[in-house]
């Protein structure tokens, strides 16, 4: 609660999701279908009332990571990537470009395959497709680390021709049915003996993919005695792989329909991500003070602190309110700021 008249808020570095893909490839809408599903709560809709909706390319809700739709020029400032990559157009070489970037610079990262709604979406040949030019380079093992997390379901049945209109979550083994009028919830069942069987393949890959990945071997030496994993177990394994960078989901979504959108956030808000490393490049609050740009007068700070009146301006948070200062791993608005998206600032130095 703000009192009247006190210090305004000092906001916390939190987590920041850079989506990023080629041009069309529905970056924004996901983003959108994202937050929408984000903002479906209680907490979401009390913000959203009191600020009205979030412009520029970050957008957040508390308790989320931020959502950066700031294209290649956001990876260097993020905790993680999620490329998009459309279903009906494939791949093409500027997307594999930031990913090897985000892979450099070690930021976890998973694949989103977008307009999986579609009826020409290939799912299969999108995942073919993303293992062979963003799997671990060359040999026999490229492409053992991209790993779907759900099998697609079209009319309920995973043969059947047309666009993705529901899921079988591979580690709830839930079948989500998108497949209602637009809806932002799945309808979610058990999946039953015929859709496990049809599944049981690609559950057992990324179960042995997850395990191997997991530093407590105990797991994996159980599932190879024929001893299954709780979803709980498996679920939080797998956060732990993906925020390590071991392992790369990936997801099939709709921003249109909201399919996969609402897993895709509980992933997102799972993972165990390092604010503190990564784009953050000196944790200490004395630290020369160093910026990236990402477009609209939003920044992250990425050393030091930024207080009110260093960039000649006020600073707010992303729904505009008045905030303190920000330390690192913080992203905050310097409202007219006009920067270029990518730009690094570093106004401690002069
Ligand atoms: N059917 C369908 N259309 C989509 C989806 N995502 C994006 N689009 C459409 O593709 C076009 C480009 O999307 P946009 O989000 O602006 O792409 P961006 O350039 O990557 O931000 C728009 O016409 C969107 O409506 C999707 O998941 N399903
Ligand atoms: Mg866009």
């Amino acid at each position: 609660m703000v009192v009247a008249g006190s210090a305004p808020p000092v906001p916390m570095a939190v987590p920041v999701v850079a989506v990023a893909g080629w041009s069309g490839a529905g970056a924004t809408t996901l983003v959108l279908g994202l937050q929408r599903v984000a903002a479906a709560t209680v907490q979401g809709l009390e913000r959203a009332a009191a600020h009205g909706p979030v412009r520029g390319p970050a957008y957040d809700l508390p308790g989320d990571p931020v959502l950066l739709d700031a294209g290649a020029p956001g990876v260097a400032a993020a905790d993680l990537l999620v490329l998009v990559v459309s279903a009906v157009d494939g791949l093409d070489p500027g997307s594999v470009a930031t990913w090897r970037a985000a892979e450099d610079a070690g930021l976890p990262r998973l694949v989103a395959v977008t307009k999986a709604d579609l009826p020409g979406a290939d799912l299969d040949e999108s995942l073919a497709l993303c293992r062979r030019l963003l799997g671990p380079g060359q040999g026999s093992d490229a492409g053992e680390e991209l790993q779907p997390l759900a099998m697609p379901l079209h009319g309920g049945d995973p043969e059947a021709p047309g666009g993705v209109d529901g899921l079988l979550d591979l580690v709830t083994v839930r079948v989500l049915d998108h497949s209602g009028p637009p809806g932002w919830q799945p309808v979610v069942t058990s999946a039953t003996g015929e859709f496990l069987d049809a599944a049981a393949g690609q559950r057992d890959e990324l179960i042995e993919a997850v395990l191997t990945a997991s530093e407590d071997a105990t797991l994996l030496d159980a599932w190879l005695l024929g001893i299954e994993p709780s979803p709980t177990v498996l679920g939080a394994e797998l956060a732990i792989a993906v925020a390590g960078g071991l392992l790369h989901p990936v997801v099939a979504v709709s921003g249109v329909t909201g399919l996969g959108c609402p897993s895709l956030l509980a992933l997102l808000r799972s993972l165990p991500l390092a604010v503190a490393t990564g784009p953050v490049l000196d944790a200490r609050p004395d630290a020369p003070l160093v910026l990236s740009a990402l477009g609209d007068g939003v920044v992250r700070v990425r050393s030091g602190t930024l207080r009110p009146g260093v960039l000649g301006r006020t600073l707010t948070d992303l729904a505009g309110a008045p905030v303190g200062w920000a330390g690192p791993g913080v992203v905050v608005v310097v409202p007219g700021l006009d920067v270029a998206p990518g730009a690094v600032l570093d106004p401690g130095a002069g």
